[in-house]
């Protein structure tokens, strides 16, 4: 079954609504201090931090190329490439002035190598197969040894089959604390790493040959309600760090209730005199953008790329224009047929998400997660930022209790007469 026809039929039974059970990531809890200046360690959401050993003096570490199972939402599995059993893999997490030794093993089919993508290191470290490097044959261990000189947030990837080993999800985020940080240090520390990937309905795996129409957008490989909120607290300093390794597309990140500046990139920070505020950062491919705030509004606040098919799921793309089409035609001579057959779409599909809509196996509705009034027309590469007086006591699961008078509501005919506004 195509997505057309899936948009067509609409057996009325079985009513599908994904649970918010991606919750297990956030944390709420202050992280301990890493690096100097009260530097405190980095969350990755649905991520995790790759383990460091210190081995006279170096910090010895371990990645794993393989095939692994992914849960990009529920609902959808795939098999994905990554590190370490996931995708993106661990982030890697030192200051300024380390030096390291990471392992490379892969277990994958083909060759591989690792490129620390803005890392400026010795060029023979730099992971392009045969310009720098021989590419690692499945089964073997690579090497890379060197030292980040320079603070900043970079990003780790393979330079052979790029097209086809970045697009099954092979990639992950480094962080290098300043050694002698500027500033305030910051209370909370996110790092995110935006992707997309095609996944036909029923598929067991990407479609690493897509050029466009990519339909799964994610933070971290998870796509709405699958991705774990961002907690923080009111007056708190927030850094969040996204890195963007999709095949294709820039992704213009959006953030609500909430002024921030660009503070660094993969290429250094920003020089203080060059900050200006901004609510939408454009995270071109290849590139990493830092941004801070602090939010002042307690509430759960939508983050989301502002590309609007960036936001649906599998389900909405590419549908025939049937806005303002007159379908009871149509739907009386299918129905002949197929006697649960209705059209969808003629009168806008902002209820698409809540309908009882069925899906092919693995796979997910075009978008939506249940929220505190209905369903949240939003999926995608899109999370929450739940800003709270009391962080400390949120685990990411509640929802914003709003004081009394302070949600839009519908507006009774006796406040509209008083303010001359005719219904
Ligand atoms: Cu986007």
């Amino acid at each position: 079954m195509n997505r057309r026809e899936l948009m067509q039929l609409t057996l009325g039974a079985g009513g599908l609504m994904l649970a918010n059970d991606a919750l297990a990531g956030a944390v709420a809890t202050r992280r301990p201090v890493v690096a100097p200046g009260g530097q405190r360690a980095v969350v990755t959401p649905n991520g995790s931090t790759l383990p460091l050993r210190t081995v006279g003096g170096v910090k010895v570490g371990h990645l794993i190329a393989s095939e692994l199972e992914h849960e990009f939402a529920p609902g959808l599995t795939a098999k994905a490439w990554g590190y370490n059993g996931s995708t993106p893999g661990p982030t890697i997490e030192v200051t300024q002035g380390d030096r390291v030794r990471l392992y490379v093993t892969n277990r994958l089919p083909e060759p591989t190598t690792v490129h620390w993508h803005g890392v400026i290191l010795p060029n023979g470290m730099d992971g392009v197969a045969g310009l720098n490097q021989r590419a690692i044959p499945p089964g073997e261990t690579f090497v890379y040894e060197f030292t980040f000189k320079d603070a900043g947030t970079f990003m780790y990837h393979p330079h052979y089959d790029e097209m086809t080993q970045m697009a099954l999800g092979m990639n992950g985020m480094i962080v290098v604390h300043p050694r002698m940080p500027r500033g305030r240090p910051v209370d909370r520390d996110f790092v995110l790493m935006a992707h997309e990937w095609r996944i036909e309905p029923g598929a067991a795996r990407p479609d690493p040959n897509a050029m466009d129409d990519f339909n799964v957008l994610t933070f971290n490989s998870k796509a709405f309600p699958g991705t774990a909120p961002l907690v923080m607290g009111v007056g708190e300093r927030v850094r969040i760090r996204i890195g963007n390794l999709s095949p294709m597309d820039h992704h213009p990140i959006h953030l609500h209730g909430v002024s921030a500046e660009l503070t660094w990139t993969d290429g250094g920070e920003v020089p203080v005199s060059a900050r200006h505020p901004e609510t939408t950062f454009v995270v071109p491919v290849g590139s990493v953008r830092v941004f801070e705030f602090t939010p002042t509004e307690p509430g759960d606040w939508a983050m989301h790329c502002h590309m609007t098919h960036h936001v649906m799921n599998q389900m909405g793309h590419g549908f025939p224009v049937m806005v303002g089409a007159d379908a009871t035609r149509i739907d009386r001579r299918v129905q002949g047929l197929v006697p649960t057959y209705m059209t969808m779409g003629h009168d806008g599909m902002g209820a698409m998400s809540e309908m009882s809509m069925p899906v092919p196996p693995n796979s997910i509705p075009m978008r939506g997660g249940a929220g505190p009034f209905g369903s949240i027309d939003m999926g995608g590469m899109f999370t929450l930022l739940k800003v709270r007086e009391r962080p400390e006591e949120e685990d990411g699961s509640g929802w914003y209790v709003h004081p009394k008078g302070t949600v839009a509501e519908a507006a009774s005919a006796e406040r509209m007469k008083a303010d001359g506004i005719a219904g």
